[in-house]
């Protein structure tokens, strides 16, 4: 699988080319203690590997490929401490990259291909992956060894591949989609638990306690923080501090996802804490799940992102107009001021192109929300849909989203 994917990454590289990609150096946060590293994800596509420090090299030449991976050498006293690195045997048979090398040895390494194809009188172009979130982390391993690599051979053009590795990226194999839904489904088992255990008075972390507990129990970590968020805080998108008690009467927005093995899941679901929607809250409620509904039936090849977010405002001017909130200067943006979807995969804001045109394989969110600050309601409701050949399937359409059945399940629960 990663063979295949390098393969195609291959094929869209020049000849006289090479292309690093770097895993990354967990941060420090205080004193000795570190960060939990966390791989770059276009390394971990392309290798499968998730250690520290290891550079995958791919060079492309006149009829020849070559793959070469760079990692630490394993050190005895340190795994002691924090466990062993990875072997090169071991590095090779998951990449399956025959060529593994110690980290020490890529700059001669790099030396000797740029040497090469100099002695052939062909310009060389390097190519690094350089996201949009890393214009500003100039910290970032590969930002230094470019530099490093400029300073070194001022004649050898560093260029961008990123949009190259999000084509691919895109695009998710069978591989991919078995993985997100393992992570719905240890995501759905984690929002049933909170609907079942949750009761008015309970702190929002409380409630959170019962999906961290399913997460944990099935070996996936976190998508990203989990936002559980009672009453008005639900009109917070990024809430996270998730401390604040649930009053009796209040709706719950838990916005939170399981990840395995690095493919995340990314769920909202919206419920009443004591287990009834008032006539009010259900109103807005099955707004919302129409809009999420709508988008669902729309969503095939040939559309893109902003023309469904188009649909999402449409349907709401209408709504929201029938409702009588559009008075004073007020626009749908006042009580719905965040995008519908965002691309998924290995990143929960995974890699997109701007103006992409959706194609089977691609994955992203469905997620309409409502937000009446006046009224303490937040409500949204997000699903992880795949596109197919003519349509869509909806990934997390296990997860109880209507407003009756969320109603029994919790009225069964407390039985
Ligand atoms: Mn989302």
């Amino acid at each position: 699988m990663y063979q295949t994917r390098r393969k195609k990454l291959m094929e869209s590289l020049p000849e006289n080319s090479a292309a690093l990609f770097f895993s990354g150096i967990a941060p420090y946060k205080i004193g000795d203690e570190k960060y939990d590293f966390c791989v770059d994800r276009s390394f971990y596509y392309l290798t499968g590997l998730d250690k520290e420090n290891m550079v995958l090299c791919l060079v492309k030449l006149p009829n020849k490929n070559i793959e070469t991976l760079f990692i630490e050498p394993y050190d005895e006293e340190l795994a002691k401490w924090v466990g062993g690195r990875i072997f090169p045997n071991e590095a090779a048979e998951c990449s399956q990259i025959n060529d593994v090398r110690m980290r020490d040895q890529l700059d001669g390494y790099i030396q000797r291909i740029l040497q090469y194809t100099l002695d052939q009188e062909k310009q060389i172009q390097v190519f690094g992956d350089f996201t949009k979130q890393e214009f500003h982390q100039t910290n970032a391993p590969q930002f230094a060894y470019f530099e490093q690599l400029r300073k070194n051979y001022p004649y050898v053009s560093v260029q961008n591949i990123a949009s190259e590795m999000k084509k691919l990226r895109l695009i998710k194999d069978q591989q991919e989609i078995q993985l997100l839904l393992e992570a719905i489904d240890v995501t759905r088992q984690g929002i049933e638990a909170m609907m079942a255990n949750a009761e008015p008075e309970m702190s929002e972390n409380q409630i959170e306690a019962y999906f961290d507990f399913e997460l944990k129990f099935n070996g996936c970590q976190h998508s990203f923080p989990s936002i559980v968020a009672a009453g008005n805080n639900g009109c917070v998108l990024h809430y996270a501090e998730n401390n604040q008690p649930a009053e009796d009467g209040d709706l719950v927005l838990c916005d939170l996802g399981a990840s395995y093995q690095y493919m995340n899941a990314d769920i909202t679901r919206t419920f009443p804490v004591n287990g009834k929607f008032t006539e009010r809250q259900r109103q807005i409620y099955d707004i919302v799940l129409r809009a999420n509904k709508m988008i669902i039936q729309m969503a095939r090849p040939g559309l893109t992102l902003r023309q469904l977010e188009g649909e999402v405002l449409q349907y709401y001017q209408v709504e929201l107009n029938a409702l009588g909130l559009l008075k004073d200067g007020k626009t749908v943006r006042d009580y719905y001021y965040h995008s519908v979807s965002h691309m998924l995969g290995l990143e929960t804001h995974d890699v997109n192109l701007s103006n992409w045109v959706l194609k089977p394989g691609n994955v992203f969110t469905v997620e309409p929300g409502l937000y009446l600050e006046e009224e303490g309601i937040g409500i949204r409701i997000e699903d992880n849909i795949l596109i197919t050949e003519d349509g869509c399937i909806n990934l997390s359409e296990s997860i109880m989203k209507e407003a009756d059945e969320i109603e029994a399940f919790m009225k069964a629960a407390r039985q």
